[in-house]
């Protein structure tokens, strides 16, 4: 198996998300924006993903994008590690509800914020948005979150799942780009990233 990323941008999840499964793969680092070979706009890259992005998931005949995709199949690489509630059951269905969120909303504002600050071309950048309106939806993503979340030390159900990984790497996100965030959840995010796997990601990201 392949995955092409770059540092701890959304293809960390997926990083992560190996390490927790066990699952053995090669790592491929892609420079953003370029257009050299290997870079994340090469045409050869762009066969695999379309838009030029991480993560990018190769399994045989299988290209995998999408971040939250490519976690879901990896945990199902390793059904032992009880990585991704059973299909069918309620605990699956709030983990579900927990990723679909994190994708959706807790992940937008972040996101706006990178394309209004330097990803979009300049003259579509609003810079109004950033502190006014991001930061007001960035909370009201958050008091929705901190009602979704399990009372448990985890993000769904009693047991750790990619639904951590999810949230985890969202949390890192939304700090470095500094949205204030809970202090429960600052907590909770310091615990996961305590994790052995989360630290094995995190070498990978600098070879
Ligand atoms: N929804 C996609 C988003 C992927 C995405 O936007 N990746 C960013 C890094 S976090 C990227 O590759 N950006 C490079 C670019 O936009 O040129 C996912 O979750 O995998």
């Amino acid at each position: 198996m392949k995955l092409y990323g770059m540092g701890v941008s959304r293809s960390f999840r997926a990083l992560w998300a190996a390490q927790e499964a066990g699952v053995e793969l090669d790592y491929i680092i892609v420079a953003f924006g370029s257009t050299d070979k290997g870079g994340a706009q090469s045409n050869d890259y762009k066969q695999l993903n379309y838009q030029g992005k991480v993560p990018t998931l190769v399994d045989g005949d299988l290209v995998l994008t999408e971040s939250a995709a490519v976690i879901n199949y990896l945990a199902n690489k390793a059904p032992q590690q009880n990585l991704i509630p059973k299909d069918g059951t309620s605990d699956r269905a709030k983990y579900d509800q927990m990723c679909y969120f994190i994708v959706t909303e807790l992940e937008q504002p972040l996101w706006s914020k990178g394309k209004h600050k330097f990803a979009l071309p300049e003259q579509y950048r609003v810079p109004d948005l950033i502190d006014r309106t991001l930061a007001f939806e960035f909370a009201k993503a958050q008091s929705t979150l901190l009602g979704l979340k399990s009372t448990s030390e985890f993000a769904v159900g009693d047991h750790f799942t990619m639904a951590d990984v999810l949230l985890t790497q969202t949390l890192n996100w939304a700090q470095r780009f500094e949205f204030e965030i809970d202090a429960s959840l600052l907590d909770y995010k310091e615990r996961m990233m305590q994790r052995e796997a989360y630290s094995a990601a995190m070498q990978r990201t600098a070879t």
